[in-house]
């Protein structure tokens, strides 16, 4: 099921999301959810806030070397905590939350998340590249922080201006 996506200014994309305790079938029935979302919206990742459920569980689908979005590929996240970051990278991003604008940011180089996977069973993963970027980037979003807050003065500043002149949409 496809679920509707908040946009920013939605103040609910600003609030910090809670823990999971209960690792049910409900939950894997929503993770399944955001997956039909994220894809039907083309995004690479997504965090539960996004659609409105304020928990700490996102989802990152990269595309591999053959340039195919394999769901075979899925990192399901919950409850994740930062274990180690270096360095630093410059990548650009963007938001299904933020339709149309992308910017670059600056990130750690490389990190070390440990994290409950849909089971609740203690995973860890280390990434660099585009999926250290992908991790802290949804991670923000359940800390209630958008990668727009991580801009340029300037070019927040214009952002501002420009997206205001943005027509909003409503669902049909
Ligand atoms: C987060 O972003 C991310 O503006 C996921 O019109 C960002 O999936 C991970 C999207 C950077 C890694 C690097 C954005 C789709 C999708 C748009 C997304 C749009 C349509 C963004
Ligand atoms: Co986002």
């Amino acid at each position: 099921m496809v679920l509707e996506i908040l946009e920013y200014p939605d103040k609910r994309l600003f609030e910090r999301s809670v823990e999971v305790e209960k690792f049910d079938t409900q939950l894997g029935e929503f993770l399944d959810n955001m997956y039909d979302t994220m894809i039907a919206k083309s995004g690479i990742g997504l965090a539960a806030i996004q659609v409105g459920r304020p928990i700490r569980a996102l989802i990152i689908n990269l595309v591999n070397d053959k340039d195919i979005q394999d769901k075979a590929d899925l990192l399901e996240i919950i409850n994740p905590k930062f274990i180690k970051k270096d360095g630093e990278q410059l990548h650009q991003e963007g938001c299904l939350s933020v339709p149309g604008y992308y910017e670059e940011v600056k990130r750690a180089a490389s990190v070390v998340v440990e994290y409950q996977d849909r089971f609740g069973n203690r995973q860890i993963i280390e990434a660099d590249g585009l999926l250290a970027v992908a991790l802290q980037h949804e991670n923000d979003h359940l800390d209630g922080h958008l990668f727009i807050e991580k801009i340029g003065f300037n070019k927040r500043k214009k952002f501002d201006k420009e997206y205001k002149k943005k027509p909003k949409r409503k669902p049909l």
